[in-house]
C-alpha cells in the first residue's frame, strides 16, 4: 500500500507528465504554423511519449491499491522566439522534470517504499535519455545553423522519429 504522502506526490507527477504532453503539443502547434513538419512531428511523438509516462504512473498507483487524482493542467506557452528556442525550452523543461523525479525517488527511499523507488528508477533513466536527445538536437543546430539550410536539414531528420511503443510496468 502506498503511503498518503507518496500517493499525493505520484498524483502530482501524473499531472506533471500530462503537462509535459500538453507543452509539447503546444510546440507542435507553433512548429506547424512555421511549416516545420519534421520538427512538429518530433514534438508530437514527444507529446505521445509523455502521455505514456503519465499512464504508466497511473497504472502503478492503481496496482498499488492507491487512488489516482487528476488535477487541472496548466496552460502552456503559445509562442517561442524561434524553433531553436522551442527546443531550448524543451531541454529546460526536461531538466525540471529530472529534478522532480529525483525528489520523488528521495521520498520513496525515505518512506522505505522499494517498489516505488524501483519504478522511479525507470523514470530516472528515461530522463537521462530525454535530456541527451534534446541536447543532441541543439548541438546539431549549432553545427548546421538554426535557420535556413541547417534548419531545413534538421527538419528533414526529425521527420523520422518513430511512434513511441506502449510501456508496461516492467519497463520500456
Ligand atoms: Fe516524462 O519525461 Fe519528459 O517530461
Amino acid at each position: 500500500m502506498l503511503s498518503n504522502k507518496l500517493q499525493d506526490a505520484l498524483n502530482q507527477q501524473i499531472n506533471d507528465e500530462y503537462y509535459s504532453s500538453y507543452l509539447y503539443q503546444a510546440m507542435v502547434a507553433y512548429l506547424e504554423d512555421l511549416n516545420l513538419d519534421g520538427c512538429a512531428h518530433w514534438m508530437k511523438m514527444q507529446a505521445e511519449e509523455e502521455h505514456l509516462h503519465a499512464l504508466k504512473l497511473f497504472d502503478y498507483v492503481v496496482e498499488r491499491g492507491g487512488r489516482v487524482e487528476l488535477f487541472a493542467i496548466a496552460q502552456p506557452a503559445k509562442e517561442w522566439d524561434s524553433p531553436r528556442a522551442a527546443f531550448e525550452a524543451a531541454l529546460d523543461h526536461e531538466k525540471v522534470m529530472t529534478e522532480n523525479i529525483s525528489k520523488l525517488a528521495d521520498l520513496a527511499i525515505t518512506e522505505r517504499d522499494h517498489a516505488t523507488n524501483n519504478l522511479l528508477q525507470w523514470y530516472v533513466s528515461e530522463q537521462v535519455e530525454e535530456e541527451a536527445t534534446v541536447d543532441d538536437i541543439l548541438k546539431k543546430l549549432d553545427m548546421m545553423g538554426d535557420t535556413g539550410t541547417g534548419l531545413f536539414l534538421m527538419d528533414r531528420e526529425l521527420k523520422n522519429r518513430p511512434t513511441p511503443t506502449p510501456i508496461d510496468q516492467a519497463g520500456a
